[in-house]
């Protein structure tokens, strides 16, 4: 049998510097995935019943989200156990076997890595809360109340920061009369990474895993690890009862500080195989540009929110506004010129947190099939690591929730829960989760036409999509002209074209508002790609347009048009995306 390390070399031939440059690599949302023992939530096994799925895809490495004991208050996010195996997910041994058949198949493995907080069930909160004068307290954020005012009573919080997930990022403690911090749920306690017997015990759980085989970390919110000591009251919002802290946990005074530091402790003398990638809400190009310098040692590259902001108005996520092509081109096209000479960039429409692509960026309606392939073509294409988000690969969309029932997402039913009892109106907040609850991309993966989409042979623990007769992998497998062939042809591209790994990128048309249109180019070799993201016929007048018109067409997403009036011009159909190939 061939080693991983040649496996992994016939199926991607690029040479590229680092690896992680010609590497695509794909989400599982373990919940969602597959399910192999009919209790209704996916499992370790199921995932391992997939992998060749997974492997004709052409992916290089898979991040699975969280798969550690857990309360799953947050689905996982809330840890109790940084060693262990969710018993509902599998066992020590099913993990294993996952990881050598992931091995065996050439791919990577690479590990969520949550450590900004802990469930509150973790052992460390629980001796933490125990006692004030616990050794373990200062592990977390414990401080008294607001000077002059009763503890535990509305306002007396020790900041006005509200919570990610609703209400205050504050919850009182009665048995020792303080209150400890949760940017997230109250069952996520945040870590003090100020003390330094929290960094070396999370630096030596991550070297565990490493020594175990797997191949990386994805670092949840890691840019909130460093927070202004001070903690003071943020800005109040619009219309809110609470304050934005957000200047003061996002890219706080020591975060490179302790990624150097973390890199030092776990990766350096370690082979250059393993791929670090932080997810960073807030965080600028130039933020990036130091995150991501290889000399500066912290991480490989930066999940950034820019792009999936700019449908939001000042009300934040909930405060839905139409996406303006100009404003994703504008915002994508920044982010490539900032890291062209240092860094790197990670591309992603979607992911857990974030609504389906191809309802959000393309049309879900009748353009889902070309839509769902040019959003493919055109992120693939750019300089930086693409991430497939499960189900993307499907053109899997946004879910018609019914009514507030349907959602299980703890941001979404906190929101509909507070918003609703502060006076909004239920069908406009239902309206806003329709569009924007992290669980339009947590329905179950859409496997094949049968019960439950052949996900589980239970019920599952979120209703499965409607429209999975339709939508799903056996549908797909065989046919040349799917979604799932589209993202097949891209990915393969990546690994047999060095310009799609190493190529510079130039933004074309940038004041066009139905044209997508930039070029690759490396050592004499230059890929134009163009996409319409509009339903009507658009004109791409692109730099050298006669020349392009009559270039090599690498791939489209619509069958080969008939002789065109004007041979010297190009028009793309409604959602049509083309990658053309010139050479010297
Ligand atoms: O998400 C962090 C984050 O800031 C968002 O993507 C979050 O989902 C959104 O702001 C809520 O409006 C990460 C994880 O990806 C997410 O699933 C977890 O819930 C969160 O951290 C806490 O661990």
């Amino acid at each position: 049998m061939p080693s991983p390390s040649d496996a992994a070399h016939a199926r991607n031939t690029v040479d590229a510097q680092p690896w992680w440059r010609s590497a695509v690599v794909y989400q599982i949302y373990p919940r969602s995935f597959a399910d192999s023992d009919g209790d209704g939530i996916g499992d370790l096994r199921g995932i391992f019943s997939r992998l060749d799925y997974l492997a004709a895809l052409g992916v290089d490495v898979i991040w699975l989200s969280p798969i550690y004991p857990s309360p799953q208050d947050d689905n996982g996010y809330d840890i109790s156990d940084y060693r262990g195996i969710e018993p509902t997910f599998g066992t020590q041994d099913d993990f294993d076997e996952l990881l050598a058949g992931v091995h065996q198949r050439g791919m990577k493995l690479v590990m969520d890595l949550v450590v900004n907080h802990t469930s509150d069930e973790h052992p460390w909160f629980v001796e933490s809360r125990s006692a004030a004068d616990n050794p373990k307290r200062d592990w977390y954020w414990w401080r008294q109340g607001r000077d002059g005012m009763a503890p535990g009573t509305p306002g007396a919080e020790p900041t006005n920061w509200e919570s990610f997930f609703s209400g205050s990022t504050w919850q009182f403690d009665e048995s020792s009369n303080e209150y400890y911090l949760h940017l997230f749920s109250v069952k996520q306690p945040d870590l003090n990474w100020e003390n330094p017997a929290v960094r070396a015990a999370v630096y030596e759980m991550m070297r565990w895993w490493l020594d175990r085989g797997v191949d990386g970390f994805r670092m949840d919110v890691i840019n909130m690890i460093s927070k202004d000591t001070d903690l003071p009251d943020g800005s109040t919002l619009q219309g809110g009862l609470y304050g934005d802290g957000s200047a003061s946990y996002l890219c706080g005074p020591r975060i490179h500080e302790f990624l150097q530091e973390m890199h030092e402790a776990v990766f350096s003398g370690r082979p250059d195989v393993l791929l670090t990638v932080g997810e960073m809400p807030g965080v600028t190009v130039e933020d990036a540009v130091l995150f991501t310098d290889p000399k500066r040692r912290e991480v490989d590259m930066v999940f950034q929110f820019e792009h999936v902001s700019l449908d939001s108005g000042p009300g934040g996520k909930w405060d839905i506004k139409p996406l303006r092509l100009l404003d994703l081109k504008a915002s994508l096209g920044r982010w490539q010129a900032g890291l062209a000479e240092t860094g790197w960039n990670s591309l992603y429409w979607d992911n857990h947190d974030q609504p389906r692509a191809v309802s959000r960026f393309g049309d879900d309606g009748e353009f889902r099939v070309q839509s769902a392939k040019l959003l493919a073509s055109v992120l693939h294409l750019h300089r930086g690591t693409p991430y497939v988000y499960q189900g993307e690969e499907l053109g899997m969309t946004n879910v018609p929730f019914a009514g507030p029932a349907d959602f299980r997402d703890i941001e979404s039913v906190n929101h509909f829960a507070v918003a609703t009892a502060a006076g909004d109106d239920p069908d406009a907040v239902l309206a806003a989760l329709r569009v924007r609850s992290r669980d339009n991309a947590r329905t179950p993966m859409q496997w094949d036409g049968g019960s439950a989409a052949g996900f589980s042979t239970g019920t599952p623990w979120i209703a499965v999509n409607p429209n999975y007769p339709e939508i799903n992998a056996a549908a797909q497998i065989d046919d040349p002209d799917s979604v799932l062939a589209h993202y097949r042809a891209v990915i393969e591209l990546r690994h047999t074209d060095p310009v799609v790994a190493n190529g510079d990128f130039t933004m074309l048309l940038p004041n066009d508002d139905r044209v997508y249109a930039f070029t690759r180019n490396w050592q004499g070799s230059t890929l134009l790609v163009l996409g319409n993201f509009s339903g009507e016929q658009a004109a791409a007048p692109v730099p050298d347009e006669s020349a392009w018109a009559k270039a090599e067409l690498v791939l489209g997403n619509y069958p080969p048009e008939a002789a065109q009036d004007d041979p010297n011009v190009i028009v793309l159909r409604p959602w049509e995306s083309r990658i053309y190939r010139r050479t010297g």
